[in-house]
């Protein structure tokens, strides 16, 4: 079997991340705060965080703060839920948490849920489980669950399980395994996971395999290196892990290497790129590959940074 190409992905993040012009980055230029989650994580993983220039990182995530306590995609543009998870998360993976007005971050969150436990992406008012779940990993990581509803919460994730198990984007959506991540993960983090059926929600999740031994992210649609965390992870979560071939997913993201620069695409052949490199890395991480670091799969963060967050204060 191939191996996976450690140096060559430490070469192509670190490119990715200083190249400003090149077609990927001017697509990337507002999503930027995800993509430095994503490519520190995957340093991280790979044991290389140290190449990484700390004090260049925060005080960029401090300048996409904005004053409503939120952080932007990238420096002048709006703040966002999603941006505000991936800001925290880069900081905690660079120890500078300190950083921050934890009061004014959680208020911002907090001032993001509705009155029947739902969140809000931000000031327009898009209602998502996604941002469920962020509300909760990121007060969770701030040690500020205190500050929002959770029994309200909980009650509207659990308001957006489907009769086949899963849980789709908001009541009534159909299952995709990126939002059934959202809601596990969120459930995991709050200690609600008994409302889950773990043997119905598992068989859905399993049945995401196909024959090339990668995962699709609903039924009939192609398989993608990225449902190997947003399954994956939920798989664990639920202990049904074992319902899939490990091997065969382990076979079909190395194969989604790039070879000669490095890199991870969403299936054989594609075009590499960081999201794409971070969900293989933390896919074969959770799949115990040789070499890297293990991955919490509620909290997508190296288990070695979870435990010093909650257990070393
Ligand atoms: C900290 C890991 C982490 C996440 C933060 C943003 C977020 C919370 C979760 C996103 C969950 C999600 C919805 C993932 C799916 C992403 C994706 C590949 C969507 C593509 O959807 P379609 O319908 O693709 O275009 P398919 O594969 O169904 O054809």
């Amino acid at each position: 079997m191939e191996e996976l190409a450690v140096k060559k992905h430490v070469k192509y993040i670190l490119s990715a991340e200083k190249s400003k012009d090149d077609f990927a980055s001017v697509i990337m230029e507002h999503l930027r705060m995800n993509g430095a989650y994503w490519g520190l994580t995957t340093l991280d993983l790979l044991g290389k965080l140290e190449t990484v220039d700390t004090d260049e990182v925060v005080s960029w995530v401090m300048e996409c703060q904005h004053e409503s306590g939120g952080f932007c995609g990238n420096i002048g543009h709006d703040p966002h839920i999603l941006f505000t998870l991936s800001a925290v998360q880069v900081l905690a993976l660079v120890d500078r948490i300190n950083v921050l007005d934890i009061d004014k971050v959680s208020e911002y969150i907090a001032g993001l849920q509705n009155e029947d436990g739902s969140f809000a992406g931000d000031i327009w008012g898009e209602i998502d489980t996604r941002f469920s779940y962020i509300a909760i990993c990121c007060l969770s990581l701030l040690h500020r669950l205190d500050k929002i509803n959770v029994e309200k919460a909980v009650k509207y994730i659990v308001s957006c399980k489907n009769p086949d198990g899963g849980f789709g984007s908001t009541r009534g959506a159909e299952s995709h395994a990126g939002q059934i991540f959202c809601c596990v993960g969120a459930l995991a983090i709050t200690g609600s996971l008994h409302y889950i059926d773990k043997d119905l929600l598992g068989w859905w999740l399993c049945e995401r395999q196909v024959k090339s031994g990668g995962l699709n992210g609903r039924p009939e649609k192609l398989p993608d290196v990225c449902y190997s965390w947003w399954v994956l992870s939920s798989l664990i979560m639920i202990d049904r892990v074992h319902w899939i071939d490990k091997q065969k997913l382990v076979r079909f993201i190395l194969d989604c290497q790039d070879k000669e620069n490095g890199g991870i695409s969403d299936r054989p052949d594609d075009v590499v790129d960081v999201f794409h490199t971070y969900f293989g890395v933390a896919g074969l991480s959770l799949l115990e590959y040789p070499g890297l670091k293990a991955i919490d799969p509620a909290y997508a963060l190296p288990v070695d940074l979870i435990n010093k967050i909650f257990f070393s204060r």
